[in-house]
């Protein structure tokens, strides 16, 4: 892969809404992954693996919990810096982005918002420290964008719960020690447990064949008569507004770290375009190739005043989760758009391995699925602006 000559498009100096803190913590994310992703993500990628070398990392840079309190090992920092980690994380790779989204958003968060005291103290710092991973399981096989349809149960044996079902899609799964599982008691009431690697029944085989986030984990959580303890059970919150919840942090790390992964593409395609001579010129003095970029720019600074305005909002704690829904739909399609455009700009160099806009391109097939589908943020907005539900 070519060296990783990145620099951050800033358009309309957004840097000026930005804290000192903010810049800091944007340039530790920045140099980690120029130094320690960018050189090693192709290959993983092509390989399907992701690179367990990198968890410690990724705590360093404050990835694991970054708004997290740091009595639990968190960063204790606000959501804007939490956003412009995912953005340079997913810069490097989507997948890698994943794996913090997952740990901070879908494991830390319910632990810490959801969990009791003992529950905190125990996995919080842990999973700050990547000594542990965790995953999080809401997918089934029959129940995607509907996850409240679930089938996966507990039933009360007395001195423990048993738990039975299955979840799919689940990234981290295949190593992660700790699952926050939802799924429902004897009475259908949804609930958060937490599982742990190691008790009899449950496993966790990994999905192969994937032709997008091939650098992150995914696998399946199956639970035949897994026996979990009591105290494992999340008991702050329940009902399907618990894990959908935490699917609003996550989705908010996405709408910025979908900027990454334009900006990483808009960056390479601008440098190709002064490179590449064509006709006698470089491709960047035709007036189509010019479009693309002057549009690739255009909405890349859109979707940045979106996230920026969102933070801003998530950091007065008035953020609506349709609102959060727009920003991930929106800088998810911007992100998938400007990387097919991108990849065109580099002819047949963008297919390759060389560069890193194809691997963007596939990855953002599964960030404009996952955490809500393109579709389903269009109808939870549609629901929030005319009061009429499509999903009923
Ligand atoms: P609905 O009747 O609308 O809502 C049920 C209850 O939940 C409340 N609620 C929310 N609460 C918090 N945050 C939100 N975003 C919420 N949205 C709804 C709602 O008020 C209600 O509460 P209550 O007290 O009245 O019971 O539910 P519905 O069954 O009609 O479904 C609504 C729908 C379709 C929007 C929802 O189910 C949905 O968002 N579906 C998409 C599923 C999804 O996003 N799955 C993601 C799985 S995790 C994942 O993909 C991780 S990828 C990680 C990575 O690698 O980065
Ligand atoms: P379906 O729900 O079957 O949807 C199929 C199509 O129908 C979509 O186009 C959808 O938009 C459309 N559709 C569905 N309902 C409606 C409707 N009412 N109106 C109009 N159109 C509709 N899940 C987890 O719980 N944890 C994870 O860690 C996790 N990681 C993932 C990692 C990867 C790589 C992927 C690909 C997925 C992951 N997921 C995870 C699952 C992900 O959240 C689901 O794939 C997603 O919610 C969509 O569900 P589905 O795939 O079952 O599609």
């Amino acid at each position: 892969m070519k060296p990783d000559l990145f620099e951050a498009p800033d358009y309309y100096n957004l840097d000026e809404l930005l804290s000192d803190e903010h810049k800091l913590v944007r340039q530790a994310a920045r140099d980690w992954v120029k130094r320690d992703v960018s050189p090693i993500i192709e290959e993983y990628a092509q390989k399907a693996e992701f690179p367990e070398q990198i968890i410690s990392g990724l705590a360093e840079i404050g990835a694991f919990g970054p708004y997290i309190p740091e009595e639990y090992g968190g960063a204790g920092l606000d959501q804007i810096s939490y956003g412009l980690i995912m953005q340079e994380i997913e810069r490097g790779d989507s997948g890698v982005r994943s794996t913090a989204s997952v740990q901070s958003s879908l494991v830390m968060y319910p632990i810490w918002k959801y969990g009791n005291e003992e529950q905190r103290k125990k996995y919080l710092p842990k999973l700050a420290s990547g000594e542990w991973m965790g995953c999080f399981g809401l997918t089934e096989p029959d129940h995607g964008s509907n996850p409240g349809g679930m089938t996966t149960n507990f039933k009360d044996k007395g001195d423990h719960y048993l738990l039975n079902g299955a979840k799919m899609w689940i990234s981290n799964a295949p190593f992660a020690q700790v699952a926050v599982v939802w799924a429902k008691n004897e009475e259908g009431r949804i609930h958060g447990l937490i599982v742990e690697r190691g008790m009899e029944g449950f496993s966790t085989p990994e999905t192969h064949n994937k032709w997008s986030l091939r650098a992150s984990a995914t696998g399946e959580l199956i639970f035949d008569n897994v026996k979990v303890p009591k105290e494992n059970l999340l008991p702050n919150k329940s009902g399907l507004g618990a894990p959908l919840g935490c699917l609003d942090s996550a989705r908010y790390g996405i709408a910025w770290g979908a900027i990454g992964a334009a900006m990483d593409c808009y960056d390479t395609a601008l440098r190709y375009s002064k490179e590449r001579i064509q006709f006698g010129k470089p491709i960047g003095q035709f007036q189509l190739q010019q479009k693309k970029l002057a549009e690739m720019i255009t909405e890349i600074t859109k979707a940045q005043l979106l996230a920026w305005r969102l933070g801003v909002m998530r950091n007065a704690g008035t953020a609506t989760s349709a609102q959060i829904s727009m920003a991930k739909r929106n800088n998810v399609d911007m992100a998938i758009n400007i990387a097919r455009e991108a990849r065109q700009m580099l002819g047949g160099m963008g297919i390759t391995g060389e560069y890193s806009i194809m691997r963007h391109s596939m990855n953002l097939e599964s960030v404009i699925t996952y955490e809500g589908t393109h579709d389903i943020h269009l109808l939870i907005t549609g629901l929030d602006i005319t009061g009429l539900n499509a999903f009923q």
